[in-house]
């Protein structure tokens, strides 16, 4: 890319985290158990039995937090509230757990940092797991009234509100694959999940609006650009076709077309439980909306294999680190490309943001007046810290320069990006890979909790404050 490059003025530089990744505190002031805790106590299922009771000390440590992004130009912080705080029962409001979010958000409004606000990033109350979880419609209630009473605490202060972050690995991580919590592995539990998340997304976005029809409400959805290995080969299109339906369309059609993707039913439907969507869901469900959170990291090359090869073919792509929560559509391989890949094992492919964005502006977001934000982009490397704890993260910097240029040529080509955030202002608690992989622009040391930026957090600051890549 040639540069400098330029963004829009306006352009909203962020960064961000989730409550059971940062936070810690697990037990104080009355919050609740959540899924996590529970799955991370269930041996075998988080690296090394890795919880969340510490984390970052966010929960303590915001004020230094916070503190921290003005110093590196952030103007917007992506957060999220634990419902287990709010809600420990999944019912009766905890008022300490509120106060909290106050404190915050009055601390990143006197700094002038933007308080962007996500209301689920996968902490339900165990108390509610019990009474079933997100299989359960109930839970969908739940959720929009938990919503409202967030609403009421923080309405007066806080402009942008997601629903949900990813509801694709809420549904499928959780209840199909089990590697994320609550572990199930039950594809129908997965469906019902999938559902259940869209209908509380519908009725919390109700009540929101009753509330206060000036917000800017919306939801973030994982995605994934998918291409076929031989794109002249039938089976490998058909398998792109499948896997970018369960990656990408699974939640949009429904939002923003009021329909599930008819060939992803077609492909499930000796799954599909046939009392499962009731009517006037799916008219909640694609309520206008003014923001799509984008989350981008990666993407994937499939091919087509026969079904009797499918589980070989879920098997090689499993150890190699790739989803199979593709449920309905399991006989798919993935082909390994020959470029660069994080920490994770995750392929880097910049040029896929710009086509998922352009693909989003046009087919769905373009035509309903809906603005794009990237909310999550980043990378894990093995970070190599020096005495003083710094790193030289020559590689992270390079991932996010390279797809901030990537926003750009879909910018340049027409798609309404409004802002970045990136994943993630902290080394933090990366779910079943524990405190192991590290994605923060900023170092944290889990001895001393002591903070200290990388040195990608040193360009990023110079990018937030000229609003240009030099
Ligand atoms: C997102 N995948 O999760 C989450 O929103 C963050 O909480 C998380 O820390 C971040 O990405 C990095 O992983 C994902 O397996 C988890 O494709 C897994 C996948 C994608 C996103």
């Amino acid at each position: 890319m040639t540069t400098p490059l330029t963004f829009p003025t306006g352009f909203l530089w962020g960064s961000a985290t989730a409550a059971y990744q940062v936070e810690g505190a697990a037990w104080e002031d009355g919050r609740g158990a959540c899924i996590w805790d529970t799955y991370a106590r269930t041996p075998g299922m988080v690296h090394e039995g890795h919880n969340g009771d510490v984390a970052c000390d966010h929960y303590h440590r915001y004020a230094e937090d916070v503190a921290l992004m003005e110093k590196l130009n952030l103007g917007a912080y992506r957060f999220s509230v634990s419902m287990a705080r709010v809600m420990p029962d999944g019912r009766t409001v905890n008022q300490a757990g509120l106060d909290f979010y106050r404190r915050l958000t009055d601390e990143l409004l006197a700094r002038g940092v933007v308080p962007w606000l996500t209301l689920y990033h996968w902490d339900l109350p165990q108390a509610l797991q019990d009474e079933g979880g997100w299989p359960s419609r109930d839970t969908a209630y739940r959720f929009a009234e938990y919503a409202g009473a967030v609403h009421d605490a923080l309405g007066d202060r806080i402009r942008f509100w997601t629903t949900l972050n990813e509801p694709w690995c809420s549904a499928f991580l959780g209840y199909a694959e089990g590697r994320h919590a609550p572990g199930v592995t039950d594809p129908v539990a997965a469906l019902r999940a999938a559902h259940h998340l869209l209908l509380g997304h519908g009725l919390a976005m109700h009540e929101l609006r009753a509330r206060d029809a000036d917000l800017s409400l919306g939801i973030t959805l994982n995605f994934a650009n998918i291409t076929p290995a031989d794109p002249e080969d039938a089976g490998d299109r058909d398998a792109a076709r499948r896997i970018d339906g369960m990656s990408n369309r699974y939640f949009l059609d429904p939002l923003f077309r009021g329909a599930y993707s008819p060939d992803i039913l077609e492909d499930q439907r000796s799954l599909w439980p046939d009392d499962l969507v009731v009517d006037g869901d799916l008219d909640l469900i694609s309520a206008p909306m003014d923001v799509l959170g984008v989350n981008y990291y990666s993407g994937s090359t499939v091919r087509g294999v026969l079904p009797e090869e499918a589980n070989a073919a879920a098997d090689r792509a499993r150890a190699a680190g790739q989803l199979t929560a593709n449920v309905g559509s399991e006989h798919v391989e993935y082909v390994p490309q020959d470029v660069p890949h994080t920490g994770m094992g995750w392929e880097v492919r910049p040029q896929g943001l710009t086509e998922l964005l352009l693909r989003l502006q046009q087919d769905y977001t373009g035509p309903a007046g809906v603005q794009l934000y990237v909310t999550e982009n980043g990378a894990a490397y093995d970070d190599v810290p020096d005495d003083q704890g710094f790193v030289q993260d020559d590689e992270r910097l390079d991932y996010v320069r390279t797809h901030l240029g990537a926003v750009h040529d879909a910018i340049e080509q027409g798609a309404q990006v409004q802002g970045y955030f990136l994943w993630s202002l902290l080394d933090n608690f990366e779910w079943a890979y524990g405190y192991d992989k590290r994605f923060g622009v900023v170092r944290v040391d889990y001895d001393t909790l002591t903070r200290v930026p990388k040195a990608s957090a040193r360009w990023y600051a110079a990018v937030a404050g000229s609003n240009r890549i030099d």
